[in-house]
């Protein structure tokens, strides 16, 4: 496909560049150095030529393993991670990431090749037809398509800012391939580009949104504060900080929240979740949404009497979107901008009088955690056979104390509930899990990611189902040599695995895997190491060694397979759940 390097105009004293190399130089211009995609018509040069410019260039084995890639490359990084694909079927498996990433608010950019739009348009049939630009458009946050190469900087610049802008979101990038080899004189080109200034503006709170929100936290006898994905993203640690040190309430994190603060932090209140949110009468959000996550603000987690009505709390929302306050219940103190100069402003209005929260509060939560906290010692400290969830993660709770550095990365339900719980993280950033969607299927692009991105060891804690919708691209963590370490909670499938088929049948029960698969072999069958361990110390070796060597590791941790419960921890959404 394409032309390969810059030519030299017919009259020899031009210097002409083309489509390539101008969608290269915009996105280095704006100092994006990483490309997660899968190559093929028409943008298998585009991939040579960005690798052969110095960019990273991570190529999958499917497209949708890339665009979680990109994903959670934004969310590390606050630059939006770019996932490239081919047209219509590559285009199609990277939007669910695309999707994804939008709901999650992580900034991405699809871009994708497109065949010809005049046969396009009149359905004629081209190869790998599809009008993706529409198909694109309600499941991003922008989506644009650029058709001439002059135009190249500008589409650049528009879904950069509209990904990292204001919510961050995903956008779709859309190239047709006739858009490649279109050469271009190259001092025009120069001048075509646009290097983004200021991509995320600050947004300043306006300073009575900010009083109001004082003023409620003052007049509170039980205040709580509530940690979301939102203010890890922010990227305002310190200022973060700093508001629940010197305010003295107590705070819980939200999933990919924690670490924000080390989860042992004396006021982190992870342990004492399910007393705090009904008693709380204060309740600020800093980058958390009412969804379901949080019950939506009301029912019985709230306080309410029933699933529909209201607690009692009045609630402050610390959040960049003007849109998201009242989303499910009243919000009495919004505070919208970016979280960074909303926490500075509520720490410069606070001031120096500032009276802790009551005893009786900090009291009544801190008993409440603690018992909590010792049942968890008990539970942790067995050592059954076969092992269980509690056991295996109790080894992978002491290798990420031992190495705070690392990231983790978690998918599954039984897999993921127990290591949110029991897993603590100690700083910003490092636990991604599926997120807003509870999505399987980020774990290996997520992985890759993390280990491309930061460089540092990453552990993937994957439910055998969850492994499973990402699991070949062991071969990419593989073939780029990166430090990642899959632990595999292997219970015989969804769930559990211990269900039959009920009319005696030959084919299994929906829910259930092979028995003893050897998932292990996997990674050896690429060259990386495969561990089968059945029991905690068998894991804590492979793990610890994984971590010495930076190989890519693969542990099959044999987990009893009737240990777990239907959903995991979210069985309230699935009320017909088979009680175990
Ligand atoms: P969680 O799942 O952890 O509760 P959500 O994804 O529901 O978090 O919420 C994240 C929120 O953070 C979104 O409402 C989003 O608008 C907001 N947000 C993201 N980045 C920023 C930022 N820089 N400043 C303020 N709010 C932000
Ligand atoms: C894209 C539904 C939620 S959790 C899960 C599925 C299939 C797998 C649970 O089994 P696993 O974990 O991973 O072995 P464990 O420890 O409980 O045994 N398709 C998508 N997303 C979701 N959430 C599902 C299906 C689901
Ligand atoms: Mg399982």
């Amino acid at each position: 496909m394409g032309t390969a390097e810059p030519q030299v105009a017919a009259d020899a004293r031009t210097p002409v560049t083309d489509g390539f190399h101008l969608v290269i130089d915009a996105l280095r211009l704006n100092g994006i150095d990483t490309i997660f995609g899968l190559p093929g018509i028409p943008i298998t040069d585009l991939t040579r030529k960005a690798q052969a410019a110095g960019m990273r260039v991570i190529s999958f084995r499917h497209e949708q393993n890339a665009g979680n890639a990109a994903a959670i490359a934004g969310f590390m990084t606050q630059k939006p991670g770019i996932c490239l694909t081919v047209s219509a079927p590559g285009f199609l498996n990277g939007l669910t990431a695309l999707a994804n990433a939008t709901t999650n608010c992580f900034p991405m950019i699809l871009i994708s090749g497109s065949s010809e739009r005049e046969i396009v348009d009149l359905q004629q049939g081209d190869y790998e037809e599809m009008d993706q630009l529409a198909i694109a458009k309600p499941l991003a946050k922008a989506a644009f398509r650029v058709l001439h190469a002059e135009d190249i900087g500008v589409g650049v610049a528009r879904a950069i800012r509209a990904a990292v802008s204001g919510r961050p979101g995903g956008v779709y990038l859309d190239l047709p391939a006739k858009l490649f080899p279109q050469s271009i004189d190259a001092s025009a080109a120069a001048r075509s580009l646009i290097k983004v200034v200021d991509p995320a503006p600050r947004q300043i709170p306006a300073p009575d949104a900010v009083q109001r929100a004082l003023e409620l936290l003052r007049g509170a006898r039980r205040p709580l504060v509530l940690l979301g994905k939102g203010a890890a993203y922010a990227r305002a640690d310190a200022e973060i900080r700093d508001l629940i040190e010197t305010t003295g309430i107590p705070y819980l994190p939200m999933s990919m929240a924690k670490g924000l603060l080390p989860d042992t932090h004396p006021q982190c209140a992870s342990a004492a979740r399910s007393f705090v949110l009904p008693e709380a009468d204060v309740v600020m959000l800093v980058g958390a949404r009412l969804n379901w996550l949080l019950s939506h603000g009301k029912g019985k987690t709230w306080g309410g009497q029933d699933a529909k009505a209201w607690g009692a709390q009045k609630f402050i929302q610390i959040d960049i979107s003007p849109q998201e306050a009242d989303s499910n219940v009243r919000i009495d103190a919004p505070v919208v901008g970016d979280i960074g100069s909303c926490v500075s402003a509520l720490l410069a209005g606070i001031g120096s009088g500032w009276v802790k929260p009551p005893a009786e509060w900090l009291d009544a939560v801190a008993e409440r955690k603690n018992k909590n906290l010792a049942r968890m010692a008990e539970t942790l400290a067995r050592n059954p056979a076969p092992m269980n969830f509690h056991s295996a993660l109790n080894v992978v709770r002491d290798i990420i104390r031992a190495n705070p550095e690392a990231v983790l990365v978690n998918e599954g339900a039984n897999a993921l509930d127990f290591t949110r719980s029991i897993v603590d993280m100690y700083q910003p950033r490092k636990r991604l899990d599926v997120g807003t969607w509870g999505v399987m299927g980020i774990g290996m692009g997520f992985a890759v990611a993390a280990a491309v991105v930061s460089d540092q060891p990453v552990i993937a804690i994957e439910g055998d189902s969850a492994f499973g919708f990402s699991g070949m691209e062991v071969e990419t963590v593989c073939r780029y040599n990166l430090p990642v370490c899959v632990v595999i909670m292997n219970n015989n499938g969804v769930y559990r695995g211990d269900e039959r088929n009920p009319t005696g049948g030959r084919d299994p029960a929906p829910l259930v895997f092979v028995k003893d698969a050897r998932y292990e072999k996997v990674m050896q069958a690429f060259g990386g190491v495969g561990v089968y361990a059945t029991t905690p110390a068998e894991l804590r070796r492979a793990m610890e060694e994984a971590i010495r060597s930076r190989r890519p590791t693969l542990i099959n941790a044999v987990i009893d397979e009737g240990a777990g419960t239907e959903s995991g921890r979210i069985t309230s959404l699935n009320p017909t759940a088979k009680k175990t």
